[in-house]
């Protein structure tokens, strides 16, 4: 039985996506804790309405990036976690954080990568004239958002779009995505060579 944690820091609905895919599919593995780096995330209801233990680690309350990332891991692994998943967690890792789980730290990110990393992707995307967006897991690594590519979900851009229904419609593709590709790292199902993520069995690492 595995042990995810999941960090967050805001509204949290892909953790409550990977939470109910966990319970529904009855992965090998369980939603240990839920970590904000916000007292205020809204997602922390969530987890603990749903008995799973959730902690606060403000980066606040930390005087450089690396004290906080120290404290994070040590949240973490208070919960002897095996996977470590980011559900819209908005603070840039420092390298020694991200070597500590190199291979079992996931994100998602609300573009298709290698197409705008970093913040304010959907804006980016419609001032581009881009007719296609959408949402890409993968491995966390130093270079911010440029990690192994593990799955991607692909949503059109419709003439009328604002960065707001944009960011809906690629929201709810998330909410399919993450879960599958969580699943296949729960699984062990991923291989990674050279930089590319392949899917043990062959399963299309793609939702259209
Ligand atoms: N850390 C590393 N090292 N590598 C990645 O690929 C990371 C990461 C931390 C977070 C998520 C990412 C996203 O999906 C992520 C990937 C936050 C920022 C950011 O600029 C950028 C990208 C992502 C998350 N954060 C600001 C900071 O100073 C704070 C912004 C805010 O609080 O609103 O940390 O988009
Ligand atoms: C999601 O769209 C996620 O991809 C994005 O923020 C949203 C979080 O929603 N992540 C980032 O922008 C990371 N910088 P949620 O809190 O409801 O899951």
């Amino acid at each position: 039985m595995k042990r995810i944690v999941i960090l967050i820091s805001g509204r949290g609905s892909n953790m409550e996506a990977l939470v109910e895919a966990c319970a529904r599919e009855a992965w090998s593995a369980r939603v240990a804790a839920v970590i904000s780096n916000r007292a205020d995330a809204a997602g922390l209801a969530y987890a603990a309405a749903r008995g799973i233990a959730t902690a606060v680690v403000e980066h606040r309350a930390y005087a450089d990036r690396e004290g906080f990332d120290a404290a994070l891991a040590q949240a973490i692994d208070a919960h002897g976690a095996d996977l470590v998943v980011l559900a819209g967690f908005m603070r840039i890792l420092t390298p020694g954080f991200v070597q500590r789980y190199a291979g079992r730290l996931l994100n998602i990110h609300p573009s298709l990568l290698p197409a705008f990393p970093g913040l304010h992707t959907h804006r980016r995307a419609i001032e581009a004239g881009c007719k296609l967006a959408g949402a890409t897991v993968h491995y966390v690594t130093a270079a911010l958002d440029h990690g192994p590519i593990v799955a991607q979900a692909v949503v059109p851009v419709l003439s009328g779009d604002t960065e707001h229904t944009l960011a809906a419609r690629v929201l709810a593709s998330e909410h399919r995505l993450y879960p599958m590709a969580v699943r296949w790292a729960v699984d062990d199902a991923l291989l990674t060579a050279d930089g590319v993520v392949r899917q043990r069995d062959g399963a299309p690492q793609l939702l259209l």
